[in-house]
């Protein structure tokens, strides 16, 4: 394998060719052209073969693009286009050279776009930049530890650090370095589920008792009813999409809830099947509700408020009253709150008509097992948390949780997002684990609870954080207020991202900086013990193993489990007694703790290695057990409000395009959604636009609204005239997260409200 050159950069970014609005349909033939061809493209044919057909294989790697389940049967091709994508990126063997570092500087990378980073290939070597500095330079393995080492021991309270992970590392990984964060003495272990699905770990865990899905893959093919919510699984989780279409096959319903109409919602071409290939493929949504931003809560009390008058007029005929009696709390209140449901305030909240909502209740009434899925336009809302609440309401009214074809799953987004929080990775873990943990590794582990994302934020910019580290991610990429973030980096003393790829919390960093660069899923992790597999869980609560396949990069590598380990030894190996040695040698010795550890996990080092994993337990799933304070489902009042929206302005939100994994951007295209070149764009529908005196192609600034008068703007950036809700308007992230308020969160969970911004378009002042 010979090092290439990364491919060049495009001449300017900011240019924007608009290509004929929304496609009707996904996936298709065009999927399999468009997953295969740049793998094939940069990494030659042997290691594009070797990584493409693992894939989600038994006994392959886990595809890191997202946390969508296997199927039992698996196919040959058990991929999608941007899973192909993912891996790709990372397993191309286009590097960053040993003169990289000597040639920019970190002030001209700053001037770079996520799209330039990226491109420069894979890190090859540990890193260092001094304070003063304004270069990294290469460094030996040893001293990089000694040196975080030094500093957190220096620091007046194991507060005063931060301990990031991002949603890809693995069980085994995560494990190591919540242990490791919680002997040095700190909870602080805000993750990136802190800015994505935190709202439905909230709202459904004051419901249900449990935040994860109640579903497992088999449940899709036996709904008779699904509502996709706030979703894009076209782009986001493409082999959902072969769900949906089984669903149907079956004879289960489709319905969409979204502003957009997104391309994999409205049609599909499976490209494993002759008929998708050559025909219409499968029409997948049999009701589009094209809902106002924020609107969801008000159409789910709305459906609620149907189905209670549904009962009314029929008593004992609607609702599943033995259900609701054994198994659930506060269904007097829910009836009391809902009987004062103010209609037009629905109507104005979604901007849907009452037929519309009439029609979905219907089919909820209709349908004896309903599933509803959601992901960001749900939980990226102020709201997030009680709308999700009111998901969990409308689905207990019929007894649909604990069923077959039934349940609350929220799709998540990073791969193993999920196997992360179950082995630890939460600054709010519940003292049970916390005793379990301090018992197995006799130490006592701090009990008070640590900071999450927004609040790490807060601290470094105010000066209580010191020191950063990063398990993975791009934190001041991905999270709310970019300028605010980078200010908020820039002002620790030292930061310390674990990563694959180059991105901007490599450029953006503390007076000190390292980077340490690791191997990633696809590649083979050769240990004095013989190869390692790793462990990871999805949406669906299915635990597997995940076998990397190819040669590393490059020779200097460390696994995350390495460094990790290595990580802890220097900075705790003083002060607990943990074989960290043997946890790199070994991983069977990490899951042999977690055996002990974590619920649900005994005999890991077991069921792990049975063929296509196990099924971690679930009360609420498994048998109509509610983990609650109670032991019984609560249905909740939750106080309707909706988004606000001044005249002349629009709630925007930020979305992800086809071509971009969160902040990493794979190209310029948009291709479902009709953009052929370029991310600097606004999506507005065509009478906003001619209510606002704006035009097709217009370049505007966008500037967000704030109640404290605050100044945000997005400069000179193109109006694409698109069919969203009237009202609404949609960016691109991570671009448009300068307009959100650090201070912007949903209640409850913190979570930035990325969906949902008050802006004011004006004529571009760019020349
Ligand atoms: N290829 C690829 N795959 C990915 C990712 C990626 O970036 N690229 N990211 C991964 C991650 S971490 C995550 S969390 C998931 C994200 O998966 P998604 O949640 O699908 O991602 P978004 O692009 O944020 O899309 C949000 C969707 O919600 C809709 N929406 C916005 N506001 C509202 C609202 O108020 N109500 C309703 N009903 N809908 C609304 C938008 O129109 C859009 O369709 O995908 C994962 N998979
Ligand atoms: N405005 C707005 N903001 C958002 C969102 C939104 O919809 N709108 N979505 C939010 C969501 S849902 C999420 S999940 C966050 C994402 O936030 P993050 O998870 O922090 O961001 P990513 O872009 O996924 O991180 C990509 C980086 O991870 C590193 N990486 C990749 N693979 C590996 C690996 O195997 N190991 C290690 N150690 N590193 C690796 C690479 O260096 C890469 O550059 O962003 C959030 N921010
Ligand atoms: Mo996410």
């Amino acid at each position: 394998m010979s090092p290439k050159t990364p491919p060049a950069e495009e001449a300017d970014e900011s240019v924007v060719v608009v290509e004929g609005g929304p496609k009707s349909w996904a996936a298709g033939i065009p999927g399999v052209y468009h997953s295969m061809k740049p793998a094939f493209e940069q990494m030659g044919v042997q290691r594009a073969g070797k990584t493409l057909l693992a894939m989600n294989q038994k006994d392959g790697f886990d595809c890191m693009s997202c946390a969508w389940p296997d199927p039992d049967h698996r196919k040959t091709f058990e991929f999608c286009e941007n899973g192909a994508k993912a891996v790709t990126w990372e397993a191309t063997p286009v590097l960053v050279e040993p003169g990289f570092w000597a040639e920019h500087s970190l002030s001209e990378l700053r001037g770079k776009s996520e799209y330039w980073l990226g491109m420069q290939g894979r890190l090859t070597e540990p890193v260092y930049k001094p304070a003063g500095e304004d270069h990294y330079h290469p460094v030996g393995w040893d001293e990089a530890f000694s040196i975080i080492a030094g500093r957190l021991k220096e620091l007046e309270s194991p507060d005063q650090a931060t301990f990031y992970t991002s949603g890809r590392t693995s069980n085994e990984a995560a494990f190591a370095y919540q242990l490791f964060v919680r002997a040095y003495g700190t909870n602080n272990l805000p993750d990136c589920s802190n800015m994505c699905h935190e709202s439905s770990g909230w709202g459904m865990g004051q419901t249900i008792g449990i935040g994860k899905a109640t579903i497992s893959y088999d449940d899709f093919a036996k709904a008779d009813l699904i509502i996709v919510m706030g979703q894009n699984p076209g782009t986001n989780h493409p082999r959902m999409l072969t769900a949906l279409e089984e669903a149907k096959d079956a004879g289960g319903h489709i319905v969409a809830v979204n502003p957009l109409p997104e391309a994999g919602l409205r049609r599909y071409k499976n490209p494993q099947r002759i008929r998708g290939v050559i025909g219409h493929g499968t029409q997948i949504a049999d009701q589009f509700l094209q809902i106002r931003i924020g609107g969801d809560m008000a159409l789910l009390q709305a459906v609620s408020k149907r189905v209670l008058d549904a009962e009314a007029k029929n008593p004992g005929t609607v609702l599943d009253h033995d259900f609701l009696e054994k198994h659930c709390h506060g269904l007097e209140e829910l009836k009391e709150h809902l009987s004062q449901l103010d209609e037009e305030a629905v109507l104005l909240a979604t901007g849907l008509r009452s037929e519309e909502i009439d029609e979905l209740a219907q089919r909820y009434l209709s349908a004896e097992k309903v599933i509803i899925t959601w992901a960001m336009g749900i939980t990226q809302q102020k709201k997030g948390v009680a709308t999700i609440k009111e998901i969990i309401n409308l689905l207990l009214l019929r007894g649909n949780i604990g069923k077959p074809g039934a349940g609350a799953s929220p799709i998540r987004g990073h791969s193993n997002v999920q196997g992360d929080r179950t082995m630890g990775i939460w600054e709010q873990m519940p003292p049970a684990f916390i005793e379990a943990l301090g018992k197995e590794f006799d130490f006592e582990p701090p009990s008070e609870h640590g900071v999450d994302a927004v609040e790490s934020i807060r601290r470094m910019r105010d000066g209580g954080i010191k020191v950063f580290v990063g398990l993975g991610g791009n934190l001041v990429g991905a999270i709310s207020d970019s300028h605010v973030a980078e200010a908020a980096m820039a002002n620790t003393e030292l930061s310390v991202q674990i990563s694959t790829k180059l991105n901007r919390s490599h450029a953006v960093t503390g007076k000190e900086a390292l980077i340490l660069p690791t191997l990633g899923r696809t590649e083979i992790d050769m240990q004095e013990s013989g190869p390692q597999f790793v462990s990871v869980e999805d949406t669906v609560c299915a635990v597997h193993a995940s076998h990397g396949t190819v040669q590393p990069v490059a020779p200097k590598l460390l696994s995350e489990v390495a460094i990790v380990s290595r990580m802890a030894a220097a900075v705790v190996g003083d002060r607990v007694h943990v074989d960290w040695a043997g946890f790199e040698h070994d991983y069977d010795l990490i899951r042999e703790h977690i055996s002990h550890v974590v619920a649900g996990c005994e005999d890991y080092n077991t069921k792990i290695r049975r063929k296509g994993g196990f099924v971690l337990p679930n009360g609420p799933r498994d048998s109509r057990t509610f983990p609650t304070p109670t032991g019984k489902a609560m249905l909740t009042v939750n106080h309707l409000e909706h988004v606000e929206r001044p005249e002349r302005t629009l709630i925007l939100q930020s979305m992800r395009s086809h071509d971009q994994f969160n902040t990493t951007i794979y190209g310029h295209a948009d291709r479902y959604r009709g953009i052929k070149k370029g991310r600097d764009v606004v999506f507005v529908s065509p009478e906003d636009l001619a209510e606002l005196g704006l035009g097709d192609g217009q370049r505007v600034d966008v500037h967000g609204v704030y109640e404290d008068g605050s100044e945000r703007v997005m400069r000179n950036i193109q109006v694409v005239s698109y069919p969203t809700a009237r009202g609404c308007a949609a960016a691109y992230y991570p671009e448009a997260n300068v307009l959100v308020p650090l201070e912007s969160v949903a209640e409850g969970s913190q979570t930035p409200v990325s969906k949902a911004v008050i802006v004011r378009l004006e004529p571009s002042t760019a020349a």
